[in-house]
Parts: C-alpha cells; sequence; structure tokens
C-alpha cells in the first residue's frame, strides 16, 4: 500500500490542513492500492506562497545553472527507473513495456530535452535601436491528466525550470503516485526549495483553485475541452496567461500505395497503446474505397499481434483507466452500433476471460460516416473508426471535417501525395510513415485541441514573457 497523505511545499513534505483522502486503485485489479490527501485550498496558498517566494532568485540563475539542474534531474530520474515503471504500471494499468517503452522514456526525454534547448536558446535579442528580453512568465500552476502520469507532468516542470518559473503541480486524483516520485527526483536532484511544489487534490478545489488563484501568473493544463474552457474561464478574471493542450479526434490517412498490412498494423498500434486512451491517437482510419476490405481483412489479422490482459504479463493493451472511463467507452460503443456503423470486431463487454480489471474489447467500427457521434468525439479507448473516401481531395477534406486538430497521420510511397495529405491536415502535429519521435519538435493543438506548444524550445517560450527595452546602455 502506497499511501501519501503529505504534500511536498516549500521543500518539505507536510499534512493536509484538511481531512479527506482518496483511495487509488489499480485499474487491472479493482484493488485499493493506496490512498492520497486531497489538498485544501490553505493549502495550496501556502504553495503559491513558497512559488513566490522562491521566484526572485529561481528566475535570476543563470542558465548554465538551470541546464545543470535539468541535466542533475535526468540523471536522478533514470536511477529510478524500475520504481516509475511498475509505479505507472500499477497507477494506470498500462502493460510493463508500455510503460517502460512510453511512459518511461517520455519523461526523461523531456528533461534531457530541455537541457539541450536551453543551450541553444538566447534569452536576450539586440535589434538595432531595442533589446528584446525573453523573461520569466512569473510562477506557474500545472494541472495534468490520468493518462500520462510522467510526460504531461515532466514536459510542462522541464520547460518551467528551464525558464525560471517555480510551480505547483496538480496531478490527476487516478494516476497521482508517479507524481510523487518525481518529487522526490526533484529532491535528490537539489531543486530549491520552492521552486517546486505539489498538493494532490481534486480538480474542483486545488484545479479551480489553481486557475483562479490572483498570485499565480501562467496555467498549464491538459486533459478534457470541458475542464479547458473553466480554466479559461477562471483565467480570464485575471487576465492569467494560460496553455492548453485537450482532445484529439486524429485522422490517419491511407494511401492507395501503402502496405496494407503495416497501414493496419499502425491503425491497431494506435487503439492498443495506453488502450486508446492517448489525445493524439488515430480514431479515425480514411482508407480509399477501393482498399477497404482488404484492409479490413488486415485488421483482423494483426489484431492478435496485441493481446489484451494483464498488465504485468506479456500483453500489448491493459485495462481503462477507471470503471466511469469504462462506461463511457461501453456507451460509444453501443452508440455506434444505434448509428448504423458496421461492427468489424470487439463490441460491449469485457474481453473473454478477464472479468476483473476494467478491461474494453478492442474495438473496430467499419462503414463509419464523418459525421457520426463515434466519428466527431473523443472516446478514449480502443475504438477505431473506418471511413472510406475517393479521391486524395476528399481524404484531406474528411480528415479536416472535425472540431479538433491535435495531430494527423498518413501512410504510403508517392512522396507528392504524402507531402499533399501532411500540409493539408489542419492539426499541430502530422507523422509521415514511421517518422521517429522527436522530442525538440514542438507539440500542440489547433481549434478545439488546445492553445500553446509543448516539448523543446516551443515549450520552454510558454512560461516566457517578452519585455523590451529601449536605450538598453551597450
Ligand atoms: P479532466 O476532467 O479534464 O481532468 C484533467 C485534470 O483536470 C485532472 O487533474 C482533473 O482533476 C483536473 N480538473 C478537473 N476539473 C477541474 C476544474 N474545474 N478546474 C481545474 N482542473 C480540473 O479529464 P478526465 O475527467 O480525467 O477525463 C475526461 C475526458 O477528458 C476523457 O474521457 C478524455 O476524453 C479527455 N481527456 C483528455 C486528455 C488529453 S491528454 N487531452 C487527458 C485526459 C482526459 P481530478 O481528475 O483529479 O479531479
Amino acid at each position: 500500500m502506497r499511501n501519501y497523505l503529505k504534500h511536498y511545499i516549500n521543500g518539505e513534505w507536510i499534512d493536509s490542513t484538511g481531512d479527506e483522502t482518496e483511495d487509488v486503485i489499480n485499474p487491472a485489479t479493482e484493488e485499493v492500492i493506496g490512498t492520497i490527501s486531497l489538498g485544501t485550498k490553505e493549502d495550496l496558498d501556502k504553495a503559491v506562497k513558497a512559488a513566490r517566494a522562491a521566484f526572485p532568485s529561481f528566475s535570476q540563475t543563470s542558465k548554465q545553472e538551470r541546464i545543470e539542474l535539468l541535466e542533475r534531474i535526468a540523471q536522478e530520474y533514470e536511477k529510478r527507473k524500475d520504481d516509475i515503471i511498475e509505479t505507472i504500471t500499477d497507477e494506470l494499468g498500462s502493460p510493463l513495456s508500455v510503460s517502460e517503452n512510453v511512459h518511461y522514456m517520455m519523461g526523461y526525454n523531456h528533461f534531457a530535452q530541455a537541457a539541450e534547448s536551453l543551450k541553444e536558446f538566447s534569452f536576450i535579442e539586440n535589434r538595432g535601436g531595442h533589446i528584446v528580453m525573453k523573461d520569466t512568465v512569473g510562477i506557474s500552476g500545472l494541472i495534468t491528466p490520468w493518462n500520462f502520469p510522467t510526460n504531461q507532468t515532466s514536459t510542462k516542470i522541464a520547460s518551467a525550470f528551464a525558464a525560471g518559473s517555480p510551480v505547483i503541480l496538480k496531478p490527476a486524483e487516478l494516476t497521482p503516485f508517479a507524481a510523487v516520485i518525481l518529487t522526490e527526483i526533484f529532491e535528490a536532484a537539489g531543486v530549491p526549495k520552492g521552486v517546486f511544489n505539489l498538493v494532490n487534490g481534486s480538480g474542483s478545489v486545488i484545479g479551480n483553485g489553481i486557475s483562479s488563484h490572483p498570485d499565480i501568473d501562467f496555467v498549464s493544463f491538459t486533459g478534457s475541452g470541458a475542464v479547458g474552457q473553466k480554466i479559461m474561464e477562471n483565467a480570464s478574471e485575471t487576465i492569467k496567461n494560460f496553455a492548453l493542450e485537450l482532445g484529439g479526434k486524429s485522422p490517419l490517412v491511407v494511401l492507395d500505395d501503402a502496405d496494407v498490412e503495416q497501414a493496419a498494423r499502425t491503425a491497431v498500434g494506435h487503439i492498443a497503446t495506453n488502450t486508446g486512451q492517448v489525445c493524439s491517437a488515430a480514431t479515425r482510419v480514411l482508407v480509399p474505397s477501393s482498399m477497404k476490405e482488404s484492409f479490413e481483412k488486415a485488421v483482423k489479422n494483426v489484431l492478435p499481434e496485441f493481446p489484451v490482459g494483464n498488465p504485468r504479463e506479456d500483453n500489448r493493451t491493459g485495462p481503462l483507466v477507471a470503471k466511469k472511463q469504462w462506461d463511457t467507452v461501453q456507451s460509444y460503443i453501443e452508440k455506434g452500433q444505434e448509428e448504423g456503423a458496421t461492427l468489424l470486431v470487439g463490441g460491449t463487454g469485457k474481453p473473454e476471460g478477464l472479468d476483473k480489471g476494467y478491461y474494453a474489447k478492442p474495438t473496430v467500427f467499419t462503414d463509419v460516416k464523418n459525421d457520426m457521434v463515434i466519428a466527431q468525439e473523443e472516446i478514449f479507448g480502443p475504438v477505431m473508426s473506418i471511413i472510406t473516401y475517393d479521391s486524395i481531395d476528399e481524404a484531406i477534406e474528411i480528415a479536416n471535417d472535425t472540431y479538433y486538430g491535435l495531430a494527423g497521420y498518413v501512410v504510403g510511397e508517392n512522396p507528392e501525395n504524402l507531402r499533399k495529405v501532411a500540409s493539408g491536415i489542419r492539426a499541430g502535429r502530422v507523422k509521415v510513415n514511421d517518422a521517429e519521435a522527436d522530442f525538440a519538435a514542438p507539440f500542440g493543438g489547433y481549434k478545439r485541441s488546445g492553445i500553446g506548444r509543448e516539448w523543446g524550445d516551443y515549450g520552454i517560450e510558454e512560461y516566457l514573457e517578452t519585455k523590451t527595452i529601449l536605450g538598453f546602455p551597450e
């Protein structure tokens, strides 16, 4: 049992001023694996005070000092590898291989990349008559979701530290333990007191408290569009700066010269990895009408490569994070059937032999029309919609016929067509074939997928203000 009943404020683990707690459940076993304290407004105020007190000295640290701090964090992070992997598997239900190759790896890369980006980063530009300086935004409130417990926390914290901004982190109640390990990593790396503060608690108290706090200068949020809107409303009261990374309903455009089996593997990988609980997952798969049957056959063929089951065994897909998420996914599968889409594989209920745990069946709908609810709303589960198209222009039109614009994918051979589709998709990140991950590349959305960019130097920019100085003595 992991009982984390304290918050980390001003370099110390301190008791909560309230007595409310929340149990954390392992989604694979449905058993309680620990408890956290739910913080109060008073706890948040203490954390804000600590971050404010740390601001004058931390914001004035040199670039070199902050590079060294980020490098020490990356080193300490590596030392906690096994802990991080096991913790994420227990709280989120992701298979050990996914916890290692996705969650652990992404967290590490954000700290290492922030150090690298900072080396090249220029905080001052002489523009002839005037100087333009990049100045720390102030203190930052970070609100993160449950689906990537180290990725989303690390990208925000690494960028804030690179920019010299002290932070208050509120992780999601469903997966709060990875943030405790991160806190221990920061302690071991010598993060100055007050620069990192962890307040556990509910979105309605601590999350809401952060976005409306008059002494917090900037809020970075990742999560649902509904909460994103609430944050914008709250931030408007104090004209607070904010960045939002929200949902997606991303298209994967399969071109007619794509290797059909490989394209199907890519598509299934999107709904299998993290059990489809990924904001940038490709859940609308656009295939040429002429390829429909061969693609459907290929999907059925590759599905067994992604076995669903106990995340501590050799499986590729674990349970959904919580009963509530399982119920949501079930209702979307029912909706798809009501709307007249054809169920190719999967459906409602649990996979055979997996009665305990929030396991869902990987589900693929075909004959989907892009205006159906299952093609428009973010399901956040292992559900794919296959939609056909007859020309590349039509594929781009369908790809963009969505409120979202977080990501897009295109697979095929002809470079001209790949370029046309990649350039035509209205989204913050488009991936062509098997392009490798690049942690210096900006990440964020168009339209209702958000405002702002994370990762690398673009991520650091979010935590900076621009200041002009006229007549700066040489
Ligand atoms: P959200 O409700 O958006 O939760 C994300 C974070 O915001 C959590 O830390 C949450 O706290 C906090 N929060 C909740 N209400 C808040 C408020 N009024 N003010 C400030 N912060 C608040 O997401 P969810 O309930 O976990 O998931 C719902 C749906 O959102 C999912 O099904 C999925 O579609 C989408 N989602 C998207 C993403 C990404 S990466 N785009 C990530 C997660 C979920 P607590 O949960 O601890 O109360």
